[in-house]
């Protein structure tokens, strides 16, 4: 049960109430015209866009530099944050940014006539997508929190050449291509041309003088850029570090010479290859040991820049490293980080192993964000002795000691050894990832209450076991900033104007909303702004896929990354079963009429992941025959809007009615679109799964449209043996609707194109689709019947919204600042 957002939120965590800005667009114009004055892009858009992020870059250079300078000066007194993430989704920064300096209100004003406005201004900006998902966003989200609360921090984080991949649609099938973000260069970041570090793959390993020291066969250099971040009501600016590889040595001239060109330059394509792409694939790449190198590239990096700080800071104190410096793994990616601080420790600064090891544990922290065991990260130990040779010695060390403490207590258990093992025995042999971030770290945490109880309860029980105190919970929260403020000023005027504007800092301000949640204007003026974001969404489906839909129908929406567990497939089903019941029965469930719907669904699937390009195959063809069905009209509509991102996100979650959350029980670790459309007041159609479960509790549990097996009874039903066709033959709707399908209903002149899929799920089902199936559909025609009442539908949005205050990233990261980071509150 989250605590109440007031309580939750300690006055220390909350970012500085809003001081009287200084007033920059005198600067701001004077920057904007001068860039201008020297572009000479064909395009007058591109030109304005570019030379205002400029301006607002100049702008925000000069705060970034003070922070640094700020947080030098104070050295040695304040403790580092160090958020370690191969992800970060930034998407675009110069909304952010204007509105971080004060200047996206007066804009206009600013540029003065003929101008663009500021929507025009923003959309030529590519998103910085270098994330998969909510992985990769709940980082930028953590960047917003530590500017705006002045947590003395660095993010850090890979450049990647090529973002997540654009996704075309052809045929109803997802096509990837590159994604050329860098193409016209990046405003917002600094390269830092003194900040670069040689990082070793390779060679052996040698004894000298009684040290190990590691040899490497090559050395690719890591250049730092430094992506600024603003913060709100502060002046504070925070650092996402990206590494960029780059050739230690320049083309081999002797070749060059001999007319050997390409050989001349060999080096240079294998520093370049490691920046290349961000991998698509969130579970098992294909290039393994490309993945593993951009991994400890991040590591060795990032690691080795932390402690030249840390030196220069302290006149060379390596002893106080862990106690002034935290270095947090963002899931298992830079779980080799500890590896790489203790051979830094033992070899380059002749520590002993039990100080390297303190030192080491003291500094590190985890965070789990899957109990997936697909998505578990182990590897090869052949590649990675090959790669890390002296990493190996390490990890090899640390689980000697480590299994020495695991027979200590569990006498005689060598089956719990075996699963304890930072090498997993069984056939070939691996380093498990999860298992090193968990011995390596003073501190673990899930990111929702039920995550972290299964997480102890089942994938870290036997850690668990001998260390019950390192595991912990940190519900993860999103950035009012951006999912609120930024992307639905509509709504933000009309808190601002109830409520007053103080929920930007404290989100815990929004439950001022509930006492006023049943008034009539209110509900009326609300509605109103969610009129105007569905007539933007709706202009933008035509604009994008020539499809007309009816703003006033109800917009159903799940838009996520395309996974089985999450179950699009299963809002597929409902939208079948109710396509067929519009036809059978035209005069609606009980005899009213039906209520109008548009389903919108957007989201990309891993380029391998065969079932997830399927299930996005099946919505176009089940879309292309509904929308054209004349019997169906405006009463069901079915988009998928292509090439999912932050700011489409940033499009659809402000015009959202109904969220779709529909995880089998006990698989979503968290969820933060969840938040982010409850928050946009969207009412939630979700089962007891993730931060779903602390949600209904905020907002109380009536007011979330909750379905579907729980936790337990999805681990009875499975242990019990489950038989998904038991539901197919007692259901006639899902029996319909799976004869439909498998019968080549939507299958577009390919007549066994579901034949497997339908088989799977009558089969295996390992998601419980067909067992949640009739509770859903159930809990969907609720859905409709309030939101026939205009009035009620507008009370229950706003009381989701009331209940939002505990999911702020501000809370979120003064949580870890006390509970894992153990920085001192007071700055
Ligand atoms: C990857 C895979 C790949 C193989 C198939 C199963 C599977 C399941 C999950 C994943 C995701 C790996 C890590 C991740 O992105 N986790 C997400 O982290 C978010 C931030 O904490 C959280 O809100 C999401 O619930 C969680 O899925």
């Amino acid at each position: 049960m989250p605590k109440t957002p007031s309580s939750a939120v300690k006055s220390a965590e909350k970012p500085a109430a809003q001081a009287p800005a200084a007033d920059l667009s005198a600067d701001f114009r004077q920057l904007y015209r001068r860039a201008l004055a020297q572009r000479s892009d064909a395009e007058r858009d591109v030109a304005t866009s570019a030379a205002a992020s400029e301006a607002a870059r100049t702008l925000l250079a000069e705060r970034w530099a003070a922070t640094q300078a700020a947080d030098a000066k104070r050295g040695a007194k304040a403790k580092r944050v160090h958020y370690l993430s191969m992800e970060f989704l930034m998407g675009r920064a110069m909304h952010n940014a204007l509105a971080a300096l004060g200047l996206d209100a007066s804009l206009p004003a600013t540029l003065g006539k003929g101008a663009p406005s500021l929507q025009a201004l923003i959309a030529h900006e590519p998103d910085a997508a270098l994330g998969n998902g909510g992985l990769g966003r709940l980082a930028a989200c953590f960047l917003d929190a530590f500017a705006t609360l002045g947590l003395p921090s660095f993010g850090y984080g890979l450049r990647y050449e090529h973002g997540m991949f654009a996704q075309l649609i052809q045929d109803g099938r997802q096509i990837e291509l590159p994604d050329e973000w860098l193409r016209n260069g990046n405003p917002w970041e600094l390269l830092r041309p003194e900040l670069r570090y040689p990082v070793g793959f390779g060679g052996m390993v040698v004894a000298e003088g009684g040290l190990r020291r590691w040899v490497p066969a090559e050395t690719i250099l890591a250049q730092a850029y430094d992506f600024i971040v603003p913060g709100h009501a502060t002046e504070r600016v925070s650092t996402l570090r990206q590494w960029n590889a780059q050739p230690s040595h320049s083309i081999d001239f002797a070749a060059f010479c001999r007319g050997e060109h390409l050989a001349a330059a060999a080096h240079l394509l294998e520093s370049e290859r490691l920046n290349w792409v961000l991998y698509p694939d969130d579970s098992t790449p294909a290039g393994r040991e490309l993945r593993l190198r951009q991994e400890f590239f991040l590591v060795s990096a990032s690691v080795q820049d932390m402690l030249a700080r840390h030196l220069r800071e302290t006149k060379d104190d390596i002893h106080s490293f862990g106690r002034l410096n935290a270095v947090h793994l963002n899931d298992t990616h830079p779980a080799l980080a500890p590896a790489e601080l203790m051979r830094l420790l033992l070899d380059e600064h002749g520590l002993g192993w039990d100080e390297a090891w303190a030192i080491t544990r003291q500094a590190t922290s985890y965070t789990n964000h899957t109990l997936m065991p697909e998505a578990l990260e182990t590897w090869a130990l052949p590649l990675f002795e090959r790669l890390l040779p002296r990493h190996l010695e390490i990890v090899y060390e640390i689980n000697a000691r480590f299994l020495a403490e695991v027979r200590a207590r569990f006498p005689h258990d060598e089956a719990r050894v075996a699963r304890m093992s930072l090498i997993d025995e069984q056939g070939e042999r691996r380093v498990r990832m999860a298992t090193l971030a968990v011995v390596a770290s003073h501190t673990v945490n899930g990111v929702s209450a039920l995550h972290s109880d299964l997480m102890v309860q089942t994938l870290f029980a036997d850690f668990a076991a001998l260390w019950p105190e390192r595991f912990t919970n940190v519900t993860n929260g999103v950035t009012p900033r951006r999912w609120l403020a930024q992307a639905n000023p509509g709504l933000s005027a009309l808190l601002d104007k109830t409520i007053g504007d103080g929920w930007r800092a404290d989100l815990g301000e929004l439950k001022k909303l509930a006492p006023k949640a049943a008034g009539k204007k209110l509900g009326q003026d609300f509605l109103k702004t969610k009129q105007a974001n569905k007539q933007r969404l709706a202009d933008y489906i035509r604009r994008e896929l020539g499809l007309a839909v009816n703003p006033d129908s109800l917009f159903d929406v799940q838009i996520k990354r395309i996974h089985e567990y999450k179950r699009q497939l299963l809002n597929l089903l409902h939208v079948v079963a109710r396509y067929q019941a519009i036809v059978a029965n035209p005069e609606g469930p009980n005899g009213q009429g039906w209520q109008p719907r548009t389903v919108v669904f957007a989201g990309k699937a891993a380029s391998a992941y065969v079932a997830a390009k399927q299930i996005i195959q099946l919505i176009h063809d089940v879309a292309r025959v509904v929308n054209s069905d004349p019997r169906v009209g405006d009463k069901l509509k079915l988009a998928f809007l292509p090439n999912y991102g932050v700011s489409l996100a940033e499009i659809i979650i402000p015009a959202a009615d109904l969220s779709e959350q529909i995880s089998t029980a006990g698989t979503e670790a968290s969820g933060t679109g969840n938040m982010k459309f409850a928050l946009n007041g969207a009412c939630t159609i979700g089962t007891w799964d993730g931060a779903n479960i602390e949600m209904a509790q905020g907002m109380g549990e009536d007011n979330m449209f909750v379905f579907g097996l729980r936790t337990e009874q999805v681990a009875q039903i499975k242990a019990a043996g489950y038989d998904p066709r038991l539901h197919y033959e007692e259901n006639l709707q899902l029996r319909g609707v799976l004869d439909a399908i498998v019968g080549g209903a939507f299958s577009h002149h390919d007549h066994d194109r579901y034949k497997g899929l339908v088989h799977t799920l009558l089969t295996r089902d390992p998601y419980l689709l067909l067992a949640d199936f009739s509770s859903y559909v159930a809990t969907q025609l609720e859905v409709d019947a309030l939101y026939a009442q205009p009035a009620a539908w507008a009370e229950r949005a706003l009381r989701n919204i009331a209940g939002m205050g505990f999911f702020s990233v501000d809370r979120t990261i003064g949580e870890y600042r006390d509970k894992v980071w153990a920085v001192p509150a007071k700055r």
